[in-house]
């Protein structure tokens, strides 16, 4: 089992399209405290814990607040955010996501979600999902958010498998930096200028297929 190649999935970006849900309800607690924000701030929000982005935000807007307001307003972001994810479906799983997770069920490979949400469970659970991974590491689960690995190590391990044999498929420059440095092969699924440290790049998962990680295999 050691040896077998596993694949760790972030959710928001990769299986999901929720960071469009992150930036409407960051923007909408952003503007109403008089601060800026843009696709661009939303951007670096991207893979970081709820707790950090809130505190980017209040550092971008040169604010600090009182530990009850800052609770507040995270509940508050939360709330907003969690509306528009009670609306998703099935429907909303994001192109080839589906079939590629099906393949590598029926070819037996280990498969995990590695997510820094602590919502991963109630959005599995609006799409679909809930029984496709063999081991699920979310927010409620790490300690260190990433950049740190641990949220991809925490899954390997309960995958029964060695960082090098991981494939982890991630949207945000966070997450990326996370599967490195836990000595993993990193896929960027997203932008290839702003995923530049990736070690592939793609823009979905109808560029590539199950095949493409047999070369991989083969060629290391
Ligand atoms: P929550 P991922 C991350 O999920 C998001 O990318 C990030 O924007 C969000 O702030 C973080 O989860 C925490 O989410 O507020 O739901 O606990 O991309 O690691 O699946
Ligand atoms: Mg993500």
């Amino acid at each position: 089992m050691k040896n077998q190649t596993a694949f760790i999935f972030d959710l928001d970006g990769v299986i999901v399209d929720t960071a469009k849900f992150h930036f409407l309800a960051w923007q909408k607690l952003a503007n109403k405290i008089g601060i800026d924000f843009s696709e661009k701030e939303n951007e670096q929000l991207k893979g970081v814990s709820r707790i950090k982005s809130l505190e980017k935000i209040l550092s971008w807007g040169k604010k600090s607040l009182s530990d009850e307001e800052f609770q507040r307003l995270m509940d508050e972001k939360n709330q907003d955010y969690l509306n528009h994810v009670h609306q998703m479906t099935k429907a909303d799983i994001l192109p080839g996501v589906e079939d590629f997770l099906e393949e590598l069920k029926s070819k037996n490979h280990p498969i995990a979600l590695g997510s820094a949400s602590k919502n991963a469970k109630t959005i599995l659970k609006c799409v679909g999902l809930s029984n496709t991974f063999e081991a699920i590491i979310d927010g409620n689960k790490v300690t260190k958010a990433k950049p740190d690995p641990e949220v991809f190590l925490k899954a390997a391990r309960l995958l029964n498998t060695e960082p090098q044999n991981c494939f982890v498929f991630e949207d945000s420059i966070a997450g990326i930096k996370a599967a490195n440095a836990g000595g993993m092969t990193s896929i960027g699924i997203g932008n290839k200028d702003t995923l530049h440290e990736a070690a592939f790049c793609f823009n979905n998962f109808n560029e590539f297929d199950y095949q493409f990680f047999k070369t991989i295999k083969t060629q290391a």
